[in-house]
């Protein structure tokens, strides 16, 4: 018979919450109120948002470990993105955890991926502690969300014990809590004793060897590739012998060179762990994450969590445009295999898949802005390659029939701009489901194909002036919703390789709305521009004014340009349709068509037509 053991010096936590609504800032505030820096320390704001694209985007992209002591007890929190691109991300550490925090925006309520994350946690059974922040909001409506969120528990179907949860309201930016709207809040003290008193610490079974599952990897200049994980079960020493288990059940024999444990943000030497531990280690140089590190005695791998399949995918391929290998650093196919495929061992929501052609790979994610943060991160690398429409992922049910994702998306807009974005989520074939007024928008929810809101964001915020906010995650898959409209303008497209003029330009942008500035370095089958027709269009960006020719555009000669359009990469990657490439390098990104040759792709474009008709 086995006997369960208790770690009552430690509890394990995660903080789970929909996209901003405070959840690294209330790390640093643990942090802080519990001793982790030294009283005069300057630390940066969200210190955990340590990488460099979740700085710039003020998002968290990874999810990551760090602890704090309260008296006698040892916390490790794990930090997690809420963003729904990144949910994987928050499915892959839920096992590392007895308990979570659930932050909820005290003015937002309950959004899609307040509920994605806790249904994935109530799935664990893991114990919630659900804590309202941004009480300080001039907006702030607590009693409601707490209402909402018990309504989300409902629907959720959390048990008894799940219900009972203790609600903290916070204002994790001034590092504040209260148990009570009444009591004016201070420090963290309360969401600490709270923390303390509801989650439950670690429990194992004493009698068996050392076992973990690798549920993070981090990589450190000096000491290499770090595996982070919980052990399950045993304890482990410094110099012990250990097998390397994978998910297929082959096994490597590995032994302990260095362990760590965390102390704040940082890693700390330790010699010895146990049970209920959060540790890293270094040394497995090929491990993956889902591996389980076990003592020798044991083979059987630890099971390990399922993560929702991907939703959409692009393909990535090796730049063929006419500027290929210009700017890049690494641009050949087996470069770009090889660095799509080191990102499995830590990305553990994407997947790479060869494809027909050998120097194509297709990827796919959750989201859009997943497959753009790689874009993004490999172009900083020095890659170079290019990359095509987005794709939803369909699949087929027993019966056959197509399946499409459908999203869970939920607008805050203007009473004055509802209508439009009804009408146009309904073109979208969206289904509203609900609608509320709050504050002082309108709150609608929708269920919309994952395929209608490719491309949506921009129309969404043309359409209500910039004033409202979208939410999306990943509901389920329902049969297919039939066909929907892509974008509804066409390309300027060149007809020449060259260097654009302004002397062209100033006729060009007649057309529509240019992308590029005079002497951008331009080839035939380029995208200049946006057609404000809903067709392409070939056109000369790159005329040059003929000295003989007196015709001026202007009476005074004097050429007047409208400034091109700035897009970010998740723009460029909104704008491209199925007939178009991103060019990504380094230094620029361009949209280029797939067949460069005015006639070929006219001659192509006719024959698709002529197929479609028939
Ligand atoms: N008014 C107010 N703002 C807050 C509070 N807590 C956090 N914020 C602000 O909310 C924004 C988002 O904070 P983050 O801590 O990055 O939110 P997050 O939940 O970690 O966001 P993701 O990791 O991207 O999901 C920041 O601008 C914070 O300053 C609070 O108590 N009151
Ligand atoms: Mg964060």
């Amino acid at each position: 018979m086995s006997t369960e053991s208790v770690r009552l010096d430690i509890r394990n936590i995660a903080i789970i919450a929909h996209v901003d609504h405070g959840k690294t800032t209330l790390v640093d505030h643990l942090l802080r109120q519990s001793g982790t820096f030294r009283e005069n320390q300057v630390v940066a704001e969200r210190v955990m948002d340590s990488n460099d694209l979740e700085r710039e985007k003020g998002i968290t992209i990874m999810a990551k470990n760090a602890a704090v002591r309260w008296g006698d007890i040892k916390i490790n929190i794990v930090d997690t993105p809420g963003h729904s691109d990144f949910g994987g991300e928050v499915e892959r550490i839920l096992s590392m955890v007895d308990g979570v925090l659930l932050l909820v925006d005290a003015a937002e309520g309950p959004l899609p991926q307040t509920r994605f994350v806790l249904k994935k946690a109530l799935e664990l059974n893991l114990i919630p502690i659900v804590v309202i922040n941004k009480i300080d909001r001039s907006d702030a409506r607590a009693p409601e969300v707490l209402d909402e969120i018990l309504e989300l528990f409902i629907a959720l179907g959390a048990d008894y014990h799940q219900l009972d949860f203790p609600v903290i309201y916070a204002i994790a930016k001034q590092g504040k809590s209260t148990l009570s709207l009444n009591t004016p809040a201070e420090t963290l003290a309360p969401l600490l004793e709270t923390i303390i008193s509801t989650i439950p610490p670690p429990t194992y079974e004493a009698a068996k060897p050392f076992q973990m599952i690798i549920t993070a990897l981090g990589w450190s200049d000096y000491i290499g590739r770090i595996a982070i994980g919980r052990i399950q079960t045993g304890s482990v020493k410094m110099g012990d012998s250990v097998v390397l288990i994978r998910p297929d059940g082959s096994i490597e024999q590995q032994r302990i060179t260095k362990m760590y444990a965390y102390e704040g943000v940082q890693r700390a030497e330790i010699q010895e762990a146990s049970a209920g531990e959060i540790i890293a280690l270094s040394g497995f140089e090929n491990v993956h994450i889902g591996d389980t590190i076990s003592d020798p005695s044991c083979t059987e791998p630890l099971a390990y969590v399922n993560i929702e399949e991907p939703t959409i995918a692009m393909e990535f391929s090796v730049n063929n445009s006419p500027f290929a290998g210009r700017e890049g650093k690494h641009v050949t196919t087996p470069k770009i295999r090889e660095r799509l495929f080191r990102e499995l061992r830590t990305n553990v929501a994407l997947r790479v898949a060869e494809t027909d052609s050998p120097d194509t790979f297709k990827v796919s994610g959750r989201g859009e802005l997943q497959l753009a943060i790689l874009i993004e991160t490999m172009r900083r690398e020095g890659y170079e390659f290019a990359v095509s429409k987005p794709e939803v992922l369909f699949k087929r049910n027993e019966d056959n029939k197509l399946l499409e994702p459908i999203e869970h998306v939920i607008v805050d807009v203007p009473d004055a701009h509802i209508g439009t974005v009804i009408e146009i989520l309904g073109r979208r074939k969206g289904e509203m489901v609900n609608m509320t007024p709050t504050g002082d928008v309108i709150r609608a929810e929708f269920y919309v194909p994952a395929r209608g809101l490719i491309g949506f964001r921009t129309e969404f915020l043309t359409s209500t002036r910039g004033s409202g906010i979208i939410h999306h995650t990943f509901h389920d898959y329902q049969p297919y919703k039939g066909t929907i409209t892509g974008r509804t303008k066409g390309a300027l497209v060149s007809m020449e390789t060259g260097s654009s003029t302004a002397y062209a330009l100033e006729m060009v942008q007649e057309r529509g709305v240019m992308f590029v500035n005079p002497g951008t370095e331009i080839y035939e089958g380029m995208v200049v521009g946006e057609n404000s027709r809903e067709d392409d269009m070939s056109v000369n960006p790159c005329r040059a004014k003929h000295l003989t020719n007196m015709r001026a555009s202007g009476s005074d000669g004097i050429v007047r340009l409208d400034p091109p359009r700035q897009m970010s990469l998740e723009q460029f990657i909104e704008f491209i349709e199925d007939d178009e490439l991103l060019e990504v390098t380094p230094v620029n990104l361009r949209i280029r068509k797939k067949i460069l040759d005015s006639t070929a792709r006219q001659r192509a474009a006719k024959r698709s037509k002529n197929q479609a008709d028939a």
